[in-house]
């Protein structure tokens, strides 16, 4: 299987800027057809950028470009090729005494997971899979809810501030431009009931990816920041840049709270004063986004006019 993908990758390398056409690849190396294009999207999950055209065939358009490990070395980050997802190596990491602000980031995870045992599609040398490590000093869970509001604050306006790029906030976790999901926090921790030990905020962001490479449930929903900006992105440099803006971000919320970041996070959200659905307490509660409050909860009004206030969910 694996000679038959070298042979493949060796031809589309070969013929570059041309397309080869299945037909040729298929009888070339007594195979059929459908193993021809299995191998094709084994490539693709490896990073390859291949196009295919009825009739044409199959063309390269780009290979995987990795993280610069040279340029990552020595500055708390942990890199890894392929990992099954970023949070469960920081939570390793951590336990193992790793210092705050540490970030672990992985090429690709096999098992990247959203919230609520949802998945995260994170394939090869294309997004920032990454998650850091937060050390706060004296924090209670219950003061740790609004750490995920703070980062999508944090990355909205890094984003608008660097890259001229529109990020918008939805609550609580998504990361959005032009109303497409570009990238999604899950952040978990360990601790007491009464003190947190320490965080680990996952952070994924879609950053090179073309349209045609996500999966199909996805396509319609998704987006990259270079889908939306036309631009290739040096990943080294935006995840070096992230992390200063996460760091100093992080550091004014552990010494002033959520104060400094609630006019941002409005600024950059597009769930206040819309109509929402929320999944609730096994059911839906409708009603409308009124306000977030100074500790990072939802105020949403339902239909009757009560207002609930709701600290961690999930809009629908
Ligand atoms: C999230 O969950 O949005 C949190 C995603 C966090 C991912 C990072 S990557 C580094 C770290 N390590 C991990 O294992 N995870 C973190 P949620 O709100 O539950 O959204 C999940 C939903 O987003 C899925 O059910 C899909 O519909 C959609 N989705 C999955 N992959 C996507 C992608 N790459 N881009 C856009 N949407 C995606």
């Amino acid at each position: 299987m694996a000679k038959n993908r070298d042979e493949i990758l060796g031809r589309l390398l070969e013929n570059r800027g041309r397309y080869i056409s299945g037909g040729s690849l298929s009888s070339d190396l007594k195979i059929s057809r459908t193993a021809v294009w299995k191998q094709v999207s084994e490539l693709r999950k490896k990073g390859y950028l291949i196009s295919a055209i009825p009739n044409q065939g199959y063309r390269l358009e780009r290979e995987p470009v990795l993280l610069d490990s040279e340029k990552l070395r020595g500055s708390s980050i942990f890199y890894y090729q392929s990992v099954d997802s970023t949070n469960l190596i920081a939570r390793r990491h951590a336990d193992e005494g790793a210092p705050g602000y540490s970030i672990v980031v992985a090429e690709e995870q096999e098992t990247g997971r959203g919230r609520l045992g949802r998945s995260w599609f994170s394939p090869r040398a294309s997004g920032l899979w990454f998650s850091m490590i937060l050390r706060p000093h004296m924090l209670t869970p219950a003061n740790a809810g609004p750490v995920t509001l703070v980062a999508a604050a944090i990355l909205a306006n890094h984003f608008a501030g660097q890259y001229g790029l529109p990020l918008k906030i939805k609550w609580p976790n998504d990361l959005l431009i032009r109303g497409k999901k570009v990238g999604g926090i899950l952040t978990e921790l360990r601790g007491e009931l009464d003190l947190v030990e320490y965080l680990v905020v996952g952070i994924g962001i879609n950053v090179n990816q073309e349209q045609e490479e996500f999966p199909k449930d996805l396509r319609k929903i998704s987006t990259s920041l270079s889908i939306e900006s036309g631009e290739i992105y040096n990943r080294t440099d935006l995840l070096l840049s992230l992390r200063d803006s996460l760091v100093r971000g992080f550091n004014r919320f552990f010494t002033d709270g959520f104060a400094p970041f609630y006019m941002p996070w409005k600024k950059y959200n597009v769930t206040l004063g819309q109509k929402v659905t929320l999944s609730w307490q096994g059911g839906l509660l409708q009603g409308k986004a009124l306000q977030l409050t100074l500790n990072g909860a939802l105020q949403i009004q339902d239909n009757r006019g009560e207002i609930h206030t709701i600290n961690y969910g999930e809009l629908i």
